[in-house]
């Protein structure tokens, strides 16, 4: 027996003597699913500084290879979250078989309706009807993009707001977020999901248009049922109960997904779990009690200081454990102790789950993936980074699509 079985062993027997069914735990992790975003593979930074590092992939097809690699080691991320225009490319039939040839799937289209110089006053909010037409053009491109790779969600973005107030009118951009929206659900196919994400402040500083879960909500509820709201972890206020906003979700049967990542200040897009681990436990808590299958979880990430490749293996990693410890809490127990309202045994429990060192579990599910059973120690000592810091580098052959 090596040292990590008779770990994995221990554990086993001490999951078991607690009445965990540890087979279903291992069931439950071996069909875990995690989206990682293509956006988080290439070179990113604040407005300071963008930091490029080497081996970076220069287009869609290395960052699908990154993808890939990222899957190879975790055995839990088999799809790859596009965004457009920044994945553009002029052969869309090509795309789709190198990312089967790689292993994976496309996860949720994202379009881009943030950067182009007409939406400097919005996109689909835009007081200009010329350049809400425009919007709503991109978006059934990407929606056209999507059934042809594939995909079967929208992930939609809006960086519209206002940062003085009198800079327009509240309830006129409410209506025509409203209407472009409608137009885009009636093109989009039947079997697409329409994701709609929030976000409080940032790049708008006065009145975003989408700000928060329950106008995210409502305008999911106005559009019809494949609209769902998707929670960026880094979009809320500071001291805002995330894990609450994922029941009352559930509840109401419009959670579409995650943006995973994690925040100290604002938008961070730091490692998932890095700050506020037990904030990430809670919310698997919220997703796993109930049978209910789990939504959509993409990782929306990005690295400035960190290595990229191995922060996106770690952010999988994270998740993997966080899910497997959201498995162990004795439900039944729990709300006894809720019924009978004994508060601290209920808070007892959950801190149960959360403190138990659940990675021998999560490295020997992953070795009967075929994935690693230590996945940051396989990539460091692969030479996957430093090979292809060699090829990237030194490859003068022209890119295809954008970079
Ligand atoms: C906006 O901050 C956001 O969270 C959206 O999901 C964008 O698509 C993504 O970041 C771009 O990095
Ligand atoms: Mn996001």
């Amino acid at each position: 027996m090596t040292p990590a079985s008779s770990t994995y062993q221990a554990l086993v027997d001490s999951l078991g003597a607690r009445g965990v069914d540890v087979t279903e735990v291992r069931r439950a992790l071996a069909a875990l699913e995690i989206e990682t975003p293509s956006w988080g593979y290439g070179d990113s930074g604040t407005r300071f500084a963008v930091f490029s590092q080497p081996g970076r992939p220069r287009d869609v097809f290395e960052r699908v290879e990154d993808a890939a690699e990222v899957h190879r080691l975790t055995g839990t991320a088999p799809a790859v979250a596009l965004h457009f225009p920044w994945d553009a490319v002029d052969d869309y039939g090509e795309l789709a078989q190198a990312i089967a040839a790689a292993g994976l799937r496309v996860g949720a289209v994202n379009p881009n309706v943030f950067q182009d110089p007409d939406y400097r006053l919005g996109s689909i909010t835009n007081p200009d009807p010329a350049i809400r037409g425009k919007a709503l053009e991109h978006l059934l491109e990407c929606s056209r993009i999507a059934t042809g790779l594939g995909s079967t969600a929208l992930s939609l973005w809006f960086a519209d707001g206002t940062n003085y107030p009198g800079q327009d009118d509240l309830r006129a951009r409410r209506e025509r977020l409203e209407q472009g929206l409608a137009e885009l659900y009636a093109g989009s196919p039947a079997e697409q999901e329409l994701l709609v994400e929030y976000k409080l402040f940032e790049p708008a500083f006065y009145a975003t248009d989408l700000a928060d879960w329950g106008s995210a909500l409502l305008l999911c509820l106005a559009l019809g049922p494949r609209a769902r709201v998707l929670v960026d972890l880094g979009h809320h206020a500071h001291g805002v109960n995330v894990e609450q906003i994922v029941a009352l979700l559930i509840r109401a049967g419009r959670l579409g997904g995650f943006h995973f990542n994690n925040r100290k200040y604002a938008d961070d897009d730091l490692i998932v779990g890095s700050v506020n681990p037990f904030e990430l436990f809670l919310i698997f808590v919220e997703l796993a009690g109930g049978g209910r299958p789990l939504p959509r979880l993409t990782i929306d990430q990005s690295h400035n200081v960190e290595p990229k490749l191995e922060a996106m293996v770690r952010s999988v990693v994270n998740l993997q454990e966080s899910y497997v410890k959201s498995l162990l809490v004795d439900r039944t127990a729990l709300s006894e102790a809720q019924l009978a309202g004994d508060v601290m045994r209920g808070h007892e429990l959950l801190l149960d789950a959360y403190s138990t060192d659940v990675r021998p579990l999560c490295a020997q599910v992953r070795a009967e993936l075929g994935a690693a059973e230590d996945p940051i120690a396989q990539l460091r000592s692969s030479g996957y980074v430093e090979q292809r810091t060699q090829q990237r580098d030194s490859d003068t052959t022209p890119l295809k699509g954008l970079t």
